[in-house]
């Protein structure tokens, strides 16, 4: 061996010094992790017995005979995402009611006392094996918190959760995650009980020995929950990952459930201990489970767009929840929709325009670490400057001056997230300008800026905790979208209908009839002064491309309405703007409507800021003809609002009232009730 070894040493010494890789700015990714980040993009199902319910958040007393899916089918639902391009899926296994979707030994509570397939059936066979025949990775949803078991609260219940563990990670093949819920405790049946059971979420479920069992069961799989141990939440369930979003996380501070995480710890921090990157989770309707009434409000196609470039974009994976139906199938609208990202996504970054260009760098480490690195199709190659040197700057030439408005970003994560600031600039004919400037970058960056006709594109790094490692950059042109119209309504019942882009137009029909380019064209502000389903969609001429239609179901104005309170802040629960809301000291909001009117239901819309405060949860809402004799109208709770805070609507027998009261009996935090909108229905 020796002999040789002297000859290559004489070689690297002629040829100058030898050129190591940068070294790693920790924390780094495991190699599970890595391959996690490939991923990018996969499916959630939400399917169980919610279901067949109808609710969110099943208390655990349901029975069994309820579960029966006419139509299940888990191999359209492996084929509706591997067409959409998504890498696996996961399911809710158990989910808080405690139902479970495979024969488990150790409960009675499952498909085995089902009508389904006979009671012979396993939900969680069946779709293993679809992503087997698909080819895609395959999770496992399962609720720590569980309404139904007589245990819950007590160690025992622990061993009960850890056998089911060992029985779904042992039987089904290979896991890629399994996923943690962080809503624990609370009100539940508890085989019978019926009473509320709080435990210490810190403690109860002794997380490490759980963490355990699941790395020995299986090796390769993350685990997910709010602090990780391997991926987090994102911190909000709107699919949206945060301008600066670190890998890295200060995990031993954070566990599941705790309450200030959002704030504190969603977008991980610069100066985290461990690599436990972000993950967005989001329903494709408002709901995670399936609900009849939700059936016109799937995502639409803006909003789904928005979702990629705010999670994808912004150093996250994205987990698509699709709500599986009553049938068990994956529904047409979701199919649609999903599709319909699938194809503008291909769309927008069909042609990287950055891997014709010249490149070059302000700076460069040498052999193995060239500049070219970030344009060759190899992820494992890529440019790293000397060491000391963090300012730099890549210049990217185009042979033609290109239209463009995507720039994709991505640093080379196996040694560690290291880029804190950034700026993007272009060069058209008038010069250099600056067109973005950015915090983090991560896995993935995707910049989006107006068309702009460039010659060279410069994105020059101006803070990093080290030498900064890019091992891709792409630039693309992603042809114009046709949004669908935004809405808004005045007190007085004005309706206003807006587009972002210059030059598309918008059609509308108020007669419940589907709007195309010959129905009437929207011109000004129109009223609308009784209860009217508008219904809209922006057409542009030149490309003849539409919008999807946008339907509003406008209910009587409330041109008369007055809250009877003396806080001039009490009038932003009836300004018609969801964005705005007033807290009231007595958790109640009571309206004078003006004048008599039959009603029968109301709705809520609690406050839409990021870390809302005053969400109602259970509430009472009464009538009265004078304002002092109430009368019950209907009384309830707001399930899982908490985490997916749209706006309520509840009806009740029809009832003629003058003034009308909204009581919270309890909110998510505590706090004094807000009220960001309430309505009444009368049709
Ligand atoms: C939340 C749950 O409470 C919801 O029901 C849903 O499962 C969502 C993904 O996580 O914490």
């Amino acid at each position: 061996m020796k002999k040789y070894l002297l000859p290559i040493l004489i070689l690297l010494a002629c040829e100058g010094k030898e050129i190591t890789p940068p070294a790693p700015v920790e924390p780094v990714p495991s190699e599970k992790q890595l391959a996690w980040h490939e991923l990018e993009y996969y499916a959630f199902v939400h399917f169980n017995m919610n279901t067949f319910s109808d609710m969110e958040w099943g208390m655990g007393d349901e029975q069994p005979s309820a579960f029966n899916p006419t139509a299940l089918d888990t191999r359209q639902w492996a084929k509706v995402v591997k067409d959409a391009g998504m890498k696996g899926i996961i399911i809710t296994a158990k989910h808080h009611d405690g139902f479970c979707l495979w024969p488990s030994a150790y409960t009675e509570h499952s498909v085995k006392n089902s009508p389904w397939r006979d009671g012979k059936g396993d939900l969680i066979r069946e779709l293993s094996d679809a992503c087997k025949e698909y080819g895609l990775k395959f999770g496992i949803y399962y609720s720590p918190w569980d309404r139904n078991h007589a245990d819950y609260g007590k160690p025992e219940y622990i061993t009960y959760m850890r056998n089911q563990l060992t029985e779904l990670l042992s039987n089904y093949g290979d896991i890629f995650e399994v996923w943690f819920d962080g809503a624990n405790g609370g009100d539940g049946y508890y085989g019978g009980a019926n009473e509320v059971r709080t435990v210490d979420k810190l403690t109860y479920y002794d997380w490490e020995n759980t963490y355990n069992l699941v790395r020995e069961l299986q090796p390769g799989a993350v685990m997910f929950s709010d602090g990780g141990p391997d991926v987090r939440w994102v911190g909000n369930e709107h699919g949206f990952a945060y301008e600066t979003t670190w890998g890295n996380l200060m995990r031993d501070s954070v566990y599941a459930g705790m309450p200030d995480y959002p704030e504190r710890f969603a977008s991980g921090q610069e100066n985290g201990t461990h690599w436990v990157p972000a993950e967005s989770d989001v329903s494709i309707r408002p709901g995670w489970y399936y609900h009849e009434y939700e059936d016109h409000k799937v995502k639409t196609l803006p909003q789904l767009l928005e979702i990629y470039y705010k999670s994808i974009g912004q150093n996250s994976s994205l987990l698509i929840n699709f709500p599986v139906d009553r049938r068990g199938l994956i529904h047409e609208k979701d199919v649609e929709q999903i599709m319909k990202l699938a194809d503008k996504i291909k769309e927008d970054f069909a042609v990287d325009l950055a891997k014709t260009d010249e490149v070059s760098a302000s700076n460069e480490r040498g052999k193995g670490f060239e500049i070219e690195n970030v344009i060759d199709e190899d992820k494992e190659s890529y440019w790293a400057t000397e060491d000391g040197v963090i300012e730099s700057s890549i210049v990217l030439t185009l042979a033609e001056p290109t239209l463009i408005n995507r720039f994709v970003v991505q640093e080379y994560i196996p040694l560690g997230q290291r880029i804190k600031s950034f700026t993007l600039e272009v060069e058209t004919e008038n010069g250099w300008e600056e067109i973005y400037h950015g915090t983090t970058v991560g896995i993935k960056r995707i910049l989006r800026f107006d068309d702009i006709l460039a010659m060279q594109v410069r994105f020059t790094i101006t803070d990093a905790k080290a030498s900064p490692t890019i091992s891709n950059i792409g630039i693309f042109y992603a042809p114009k979208l046709v949004t669908e119209p935004d809405f808004k309504r005045s007190t007085s019942g004005e309706v206003t209908l807006s587009v972002p882009e210059k030059g598309v137009e918008i059609f509308y029909t108020l007669d419940g009839s589907e709007p195309n380019e010959n129905s009437s064209k929207y011109e000004n502000p129109m009223l609308v002064s009784e209860p009217t389903t508008v219904k809209a969609i922006a057409f542009d001429g030149q490309s003849g491309k539409k919008s999807e239609t946008v339907v509003h179901n406008f209910d009587i104005p409330k041109a008369k309405w007055k809250v009877m309170n003396s806080d001039p802040n009490a009038v932003k629960a009836i300004d018609e703007d969801p964005q705005t809301f007033w807290k009231s000291d007595k958790n109640e909001v009571v309206i004078d409507l003006g004048e008599s009117i039959t009603i029968n239901g109301f709705t809520y819309w609690p406050p839409q800021n990021r870390f809302m405060s005053g969400v109602i949860s259970k509430y009472v809402f009464e009538g009265s003809a004078d304002g002092k004799t109430w009368k019950t109208l209907t009384s309830g709770e707001f399930s899982n609002i908490k985490n997916n805070p749209i706006e309520q609507t509840v009806r009740f027998a029809s009832s003629e009232v003058k003034f009308i009261k909204l009581k919270s009996l309890t909110t998510t935090d505590n706090q004094p009730a807000a009220f960001a909108e309430v309505g009444v229905l009368t049709k």
